[in-house]
């Protein structure tokens, strides 16, 4: 028994020493120390020697046992510091939030034409759709713009062919619908329009808002009410505004509007080229001619209408000093909206 001794003192001796793993450790536990373990076993036996090889053997594997439990246990915690100190160097950092993935956001020019999609349909207007490819009758013809008009130039106009083209505004849409339905009408007309156009305030296609209204003594007063109310919903109720004279050949009289300048508040700077104002839209009563081209009476029906650019709001509002920036699809320009 002492030799057997002797041996599993030089096995334990030679293999403990150079574990290496949480595994290693659990299995020499088991070999030497668990219920079947050499050394356990070898504890039993010793009920069966004399009193005086008992005490010496039984002191022996004793000190073996307690040897091999140090042993362990130490390597056990020189392990899990040494795990510790490689996550360290890894610098993972197990605190940190996972990576969240892309969340997409409202497009700022859809925001814009939402808000005023919505102040209109709050002062009882209606939505009205139409086709991005139009006829030159709609788009041109019926809007009393005459043959030689520079809008009707291919420099300006993108054609299809001699009477097809992409519509230069939402115009024709209200066209449509008056052929369709008898006054009264009170519609909104929002959507793309395509002009021969491209520079820093220019895109060759954008999006309009038109409004139409069209009812028994419709007056310009209607018009600079509903004008007026929509303005200080949408650019705040301290911004004024004025109508200034204009022409439009599908409007008599007509008039563009000018706000105060948002960005100086009328004092003057570079946005407003120092004059106080900004021009957001055009407007007008809708001219006889229209209404005859549609057979609405022009005797019995009067109206309004009005016309504004969303990009062009747009930049105002949110001082974009550049179009491009809304179709350039750059996410550090769109997530701030
Ligand atoms: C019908 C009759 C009249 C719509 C109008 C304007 C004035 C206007 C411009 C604003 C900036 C176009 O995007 S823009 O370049 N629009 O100035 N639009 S009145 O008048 C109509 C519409 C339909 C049947």
């Amino acid at each position: 028994m002492k030799s057997r001794l002797q041996d599993i003192k030089k096995e334990a001796e030679s293999e403990i020493p150079s574990v290496m793993s949480e595994e290693d450790i659990s299995s020499i536990k088991v070999k030497y120390l668990g219920r079947k373990g050499i050394l356990t076993l070898l504890l039993r036996e010793l009920s069966s020697l004399s009193p005086e090889e008992r005490k010496e053997t039984g002191k022996s594997a004793n000190t073996l046992k307690k040897w091999i439990e140090d042993t362990l246990n130490l390597k056990q915690t020189e392990l899990r510091e040494k795990g510790i100190e490689s996550l360290k160097k890894g610098f993972f950092d197990i605190t940190l939030p996972g990576r969240l993935p892309d969340i997409g956001s409202i497009h700022p020019l859809t925001k814009v034409l939402n808000e005023v999609v919505d102040i209109f349909i709050g002062m009882g207007f209606t939505i009205e759709e139409g086709p991005e490819i139009e006829l030159d009758y709609y788009n041109f013809e019926a809007l009393n713009i005459p043959k030689d008009h520079p809008a009707r130039d291919m420099q300006d106009t993108f054609y299809i062919t001699d009477d097809v083209i992409l519509r230069t505004h939402t115009s024709p849409v209200q066209v449509r619908t008056m052929e369709r339905r008898p006054p009264p009408l009170k519609i909104i007309a929002p959507g793309k329009v395509y002009r021969c156009d491209a520079d820093i305030t220019h895109s060759p296609m954008f999006h309009q808002v038109e409004g139409f209204m069209v009812d028994k003594d419709i007056t310009f007063g209607d018009l600079k009410g509903m004008l007026e109310l929509f303005v200080h919903q949408f650019f705040g109720k301290d911004i004024a505004l004025r109508f200034r004279p204009s022409f439009f050949p599908f409007t008599e009289p007509s008039a563009e509007v000018d706000i105060q300048c948002v960005i100086c508040k009328g004092s003057g700077c570079r946005v407003c080229k120092g004059t106080g104002w900004l021009e957001i839209l055009g407007s007008g009563m809708i001219d006889p001619a229209v209404f005859s081209y549609v057979k609405y009476d022009p005797e019995e029906w009067t109206g309004f209408a009005f016309g504004m650019g969303i990009e062009r709001i747009a930049m105002l509002k949110y001082g974009v000093d550049d179009i491009r920036l809304f179709f350039e699809n750059d996410l550090r320009f769109l997530k701030q909206f």
